[in-house]
């Protein structure tokens, strides 16, 4: 099976934990994954991380250390493929914190829940920084730019934690492709479960204009009547022959 892109095809891709998981990064619902012995609420919203950041920063830190020697795998590099071939017909949206698609090549990309390998801070304008760190158990870190005027403000990851806005201009710039493309548009949704939203939405969104819908999953998710096409199976070895 393949997916039919010719010249006027747009193409805006989904991506999920599941693209990741192949190149060994936990998925959040699956067995084993990263919300499993975790309060979701407790270590990814702003009031788990107001009332217990040490916890918070542990669960990040945590991630932060297990990137080490993870690389993109087969499905990232296929998306690569695509977005050279399309140019400005592509647009990856991801929901993955993980940095996976930019250390494949990934660029015109906008990235809905932020990312890992980022901090910010709580309390000043200073603009998201780069921030590997894996921080000690006991260490919340906190705003060298605040400490040099007297303030101790926590600094927090660069994610979108749930009942929080997603960064802003991110909506606009997929709601904006998707209506450019209407019927032209093929809407492929990888490796996600489709709860979270408002990436959950896109498939209606495709619908509403048109387009077509296509899911690459290793296993049927709740929301996989919605869309046109579902392929069940690991994504670096379904999505390379779906793109040829
Ligand atoms: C907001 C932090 C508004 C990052 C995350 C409408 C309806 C219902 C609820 C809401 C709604 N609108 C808003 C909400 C509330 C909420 C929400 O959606 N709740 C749900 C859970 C009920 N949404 C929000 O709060 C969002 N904000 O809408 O703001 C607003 C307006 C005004 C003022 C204030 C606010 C913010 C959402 C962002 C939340 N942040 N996490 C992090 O820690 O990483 S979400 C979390 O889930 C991750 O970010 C992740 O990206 C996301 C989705 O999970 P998946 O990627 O799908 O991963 P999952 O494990 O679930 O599934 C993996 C899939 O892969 C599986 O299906 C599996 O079968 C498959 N798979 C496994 N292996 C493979 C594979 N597939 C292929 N190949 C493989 N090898």
């Amino acid at each position: 099976m393949r997916i039919a892109i010719d010249n006027s095809t747009h193409v805006l891709v989904l991506t999920g934990a599941g693209i990741s998981a192949e190149s060994g990064v936990p998925t959040f619902r699956d067995a084993g994954g990263l919300w499993e012995g975790h309060d979701v609420t407790a270590v990814a919203s702003p009031e788990g991380f107001e009332a217990d950041p040490l916890l918070v920063w542990r669960f990040y830190s945590q991630r932060r250390a297990a990137m080490t020697g993870i690389e993109p795998n087969a499905a990232h590099r296929a998306l690569v493929e695509l977005e050279h071939r399309l140019g400005d017909r592509f647009l990856l949206a991801t929901q993955n914190v993980d940095g996976l698609h930019a250390a494949a090549g990934s660029e015109r990309m906008v990235e809905m829940h932020g990312g890992l390998m980022r901090s910010r801070c709580t309390r000043c304008d200073r603009h998201p920084f780069a921030d590997t760190t894996a921080y000690k158990p006991n260490v919340a870190p906190l705003c060298g730019q605040c400490r040099g005027r007297g303030v101790d403000a926590l600094l927090r990851p660069d994610i979108v934690w749930f009942g929080e806005r997603l960064p802003a201009g991110v909506l606009d710039r997929i709601e904006a492709f998707v209506s450019t493309a209407g019927r032209r548009l093929v809407f492929l949704a990888i490796g996600t479960s489709g709860l979270v939203h408002p990436a959950a939405g896109l498939v209606d969104a495709t619908r509403q204009v048109g387009g077509t819908s296509w899911l690459v999953n290793l296993e049927r998710p709740a929301n996989a009547s919605q869309f046109d096409h579902v392929v069940l199976g690991p994504a670096a070895h379904e999505l390379p022959g779906l793109l040829v």
